[in-house]
């Protein structure tokens, strides 16, 4: 009964002048619909930040239309689903990225420059430079620095595992695969990393402050999620079964982040869960009149999703980070099943139809919970649910540290999830009598593999659990594979060689290109003359016919000095420090960890002042001008970290200040590293460092993104480097240091007889306090010297330096480095997201295509 015998649907379409247009006309025209009535401002007058929320606002209605007909199409076909368990994603700003996978970046710019706006200022393309400074100077508290801000970056994670997440989840919408990523919401997100005279300090990230528009909060969309309490043994239908009586429960509510695809209209979901206190009344306490009391206990349901724990190494006893693994699990599996039982009337075609991929061991306890539900709450019995359960998971790791190999106490265990441990033993049990049959009485083999650890505290060891229960266990390099297989699983891979495989990470060039360095994406496209690449990037391979070629060389170089310019402005107006734009942009920006050697980049940098200081004045004509670049957040309990950072401040403070030297050489650190800054930092390199000592980088993702933005690789023959190598070729790479199967040897001869005398040097200025704090860095020299040089600073001095020397005669050709260059960039084809996804979705995953109609 619709006006003129239409259809619901037609007439509702009508009703909403079909879809919204992406023309300049009507992004404006919904850009001060949104100033006037969702941030409740006049259309006559509006302030940047104003702008930027109406902006926000006009490309979220966009995205929400996309999201709901993708979901609508996913409901419609079916198909076998991939859900993407994290525990952390680390997805930065979301403005631009979405806009240049919406194709409107062009229209935004010039519907906002009629009304007298700048997009990219509103994009915050340039990160706050004034701010930086302040903080520096005055201290400003965090909100302060907040009011400068557009948008904050949503920094749910540390380093990169938690990007490749953010990566992972834009190919996985590009190439329309039907994919959700499950995560929580963190109230605050990774530190703010504040210097002060030299020292990190770490300040909250309180990111929601300013509403966030990037999220659906779906308050319908919520499910109880339980903790403590006791097991009892039950029948049910005639059946013995076990029950669960618990002791606390939190509601998850979800928070829906639409993630668009480029291209395409697919539009997938990320849902991350906040806790809220459960609607469930406690009778008791109200009765008793302790309502004030009973009304606080509930709101402490809410610390569960409050903060992101920094990278800590080793995680051992925290029943807080427990139950946010457990909260997020429970939440998404119950979301998960909630889904196929909505079309499904019983469990076998479960793994057909869902793929649970874990990402590390941090969402692992979803294994149990799912055992649990197939168990006690659908009473499949175990056979069955086991026959399911082995179907469904895929495990990654990504890490070769045995620290970071979680473990959980069993007595916390017993304490928060009774029932989950009880399984757990279970699993265990069956697994180890299987074990016997195959390999016998090998008892320490047995207990190497067994979940359960023995010994004064029981731990379960969360990667064997992960290992026994998945169908496939990942890698996320080639080399990271090897290292699996002969030193961290070998007792498991012995067992199912076939569980083994590796993906090699990629990231995603629409982030890492055509968002971060939008001139050289015009600059491809150009030669290319097409912009297939950026959903097809194996078409960039045919930028090497080019590589020689004087006039992309000319604008190569141009775009190159245009994002240095940046990276300059940027280091004056933080630091105070005048950069020339003539010198070689030296760059290394990651979580600061002994592996991952900053402080073999610090040492090289005293060398070459040393050097520079010791020189004739003539001689230094020759030397190759640097600024050399440090960024990246120290774990707030890890010394040696945090005394890495202050001797890189104490060493640029003497450099800086040494006019005798001027531009031949500064030493920058960037504060508080993250994914904004690092959009910014990465297309303004020349060369970047990735120095990690061999046999201890899984993977490495920073490489890649300084690959595909033309920087030359200073690198170890570790992690994805070795991939790098094979399609870059070594003589466009500056490659040094000991290989992956020397380090066990070369730790073995006492390090001090290895060590150059330019090291014993160097080390001796920071010992002798050349650089003040000598006492304080007493301690970090230690680490390197006396026979305890674990990371084989010393050992490996000689040949970094010789790479330096390299990197610096290539860079005097500017011929030569310009084509090495565009090499570079050409060769990072293979280092896409969208062929580790594409990889995954085959091998692993077995899940296909599901492309909503334009
Ligand atoms: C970690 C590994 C990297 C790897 C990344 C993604 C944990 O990240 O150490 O080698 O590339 O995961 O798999 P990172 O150290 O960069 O924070």
């Amino acid at each position: 009964g619709f006006v003129g015998g239409k259809s619901k649907t037609e007439r509702m379409f009508e009703m909403m002048d079909g879809f919204l247009k992406n023309d300049p006309d009507s992004l404006q025209k919904d850009i001060l619909h949104h100033v006037e009535y969702t941030v409740a401002r006049s259309r006559f007058s509006f302030d940047d930040f104003e702008a930027y929320q109406a902006l926000s606002h006009s490309v979220r209605d966009r995205l929400i239309e996309r999201w709901h007909d993708t979901q609508q199409h996913f409901k419609k076909k079916d198909p076998k689903r991939l859900y993407f368990l994290s525990l952390e994603f680390l997805m930065g700003r979301s403005l631009s990225n979405s806009v240049v996978n919406l194709g409107i970046r062009d229209q935004c710019a010039e519907a906002l420059s009629e009304l007298g706006f700048e997009y990219e200022v509103l994009a915050e393309q340039v990160v706050n430079l004034i701010v930086c400074y302040f903080c520096e100077i005055f201290y400003f508290n965090y909100l302060s620095y907040m009011l400068f801000l557009k948008e904050g970056d949503a920094a749910l994670g540390n380093g990169g595992l938690a990007r490749l997440s953010a990566c992972q989840m834009d190919s996985l919408a590009t190439l329309d695969y039907p994919a959700w990523g499950y995560g929580l919401r963190y109230q605050y997100g990774l530190f703010r990393q504040i210097i002060l005279d030299g020292f990190q300090h770490e300040q909250p990230d309180y990111w929601l402050n300013f509403g966030n528009p990037w999220e659906i909060e779906r308050v319908h969309v919520s499910y109880p999620v339980k903790f403590y309490g006791t097991v009892k043994e039950d029948v049910v239908n005639g059946k013995e079964c076990k029950v669960w009586i618990p002791g606390e429960t939190v509601e998850a509510v979800a928070y829906d982040n639409p993630i668009p695809g480029y291209g395409t209209r697919n539009t997938i979901t990320l849902r991350l869960w906040a806790a809220k206190p459960s609607d469930g009344c406690d009778i008791e306490s109200y009765n008793t009149g302790d309502y004030i009391n009973a009304i606080v206990n509930r709101q402490k349901a809410e610390i569960i999703s409050n903060v992101l724990y920094p990278d800590d190494r080793s995680y051992q006893g925290k029943e807080l980070r427990l139950k946010q693994q457990y909260f997020f699990v429970s939440a998404s599996m119950q979301d998960i099943i909630r889904r196929f039982k909505d079309v499904h009337e019983n469990f076998d075609d479960f793994p057909d139809k869902v793929a649970l991929q874990l990402n590390d061991t941090h969402p692992s306890i979803s294994i149990a919970e799912l055992m649990r539900v197939l168990l006690d709450e659908e009473h499949l019995g175990w056979k069955k649910s086991w026959n399911i359960l082995k179907q469904v998971f895929s495990f990654t790791t990504h890490t070769v540290l045995p620290e970071a190999l979680e473990k959980v106490p069993v007595d916390l265990f017993q304490n928060v999830l009774p029932r989950h441990l009880e399984i757990i033993y279970d699993i265990n049990f069956k697994f180890m009598e299987e074990l016997k049959e195959k390999i016998g009485q090998d008892y320490a083999r047995l207990s190497r593999m067994s979940i359960v650890e023995e010994g004064a505290v029981k731990n379960i060891r969360v990667a064997n659990l992960s290992i026994v229960c998945s169908h496939t266990v990942n890698a996320v390099s080639r080399a990271h594979y090897e290292l699996l297989k002969t030193r961290v699983f070998t007792d498991f891979y012995e067992l199912w060689p076939e569980k083994f495989q590796f993906k090699t990470n990629g990231v995603t060039q629409r982030r890492w290109i055509v968002v971060s360095n939008p001139s050289l994406c015009a600059l491809i496209s150009k030669w290319l003359g097409t912009e297939s690449w950026i959903s097809d990037i194996d078409l960039l391979a045919r930028l090497r016919e080019y590589a020689s070629n004087p006039d992309l060389q000319k604008e190569w170089t141009m775009v190159k000095k245009t994002n240095k310019m940046r990276v300059a402005e940027y280091i004056e107006a933080m630091s105070g420090v005048k950069v020339s734009l003539d010198a070689m942009f030296d760059v290394q920006v990651k979580r600061i960890h002994e592996y991952k050697r900053q402080l073999l980049n610090i040492l090289g940098v005293i060398h070459r002042y040393d050097c520079i200081k010791n020189m004739e004045k003539s001689e230094r004509k020759k030397v190759v001008p640097r600024v050399c670049i440090i960024g990246g957040k120290a774990p707030p309990g890890y010394e040696i970290a945090k005394k890495i950072i202050k001797l890189c401040h104490a060493v640029a403070e003497t450099i800086n200040n040494d006019e005798d030297v001027g531009d031949l050489l500064k030493l920058v650190f960037i504060p508080d590293y993250n994914v904004s800054v690092a959009e910014l930092v990465i297309p303004g390199s020349d060369l970047s460092q990735h120095i990690s000592t061999a046999g201890h980088e899984a993977s490495g993702t920073g490489s890649m993104k300084f690959l595909m933005n033309g920087c030359l690789l200073l690198a170890t023959a570790d992690g994805s480097t070795n991939e790098i190598i094979e399609e870059i070729g070594a003589e466009n790479m500056f490659i040094f240091g000991a290989k992956i199967h020397e380090v066990q040897a070369l730790r073995e001869k006492d390090s001090n007889v290895k060590a150059p005398l330019q090291f014993m040097r160097v080390l001796r200025m920071v010992r002798d306090g050349y650089f003040g704090f000598k006492d304080y860095f007493k301690s970090l020299c230690d680490t390197v010297e006396n026979g305890k040089d674990f990371y084989l600073l010393g050992s490996d001095f000689a040949s970094y330096l010789e790479a330096q020397a390299a990197a610096d005669r290539a860079y005097v050709d500017k011929k030569k480095w310009n084509e090495m260059s565009i090499l570079c960039t050409a060769g990072s084809a293979r280092f896409s997201s969208d062929r580790t996804i594409e990889d995954y979705a085959e091998k692993t995953w077995g899940i296909q295509p599901c492309k909503c109609p334009f």
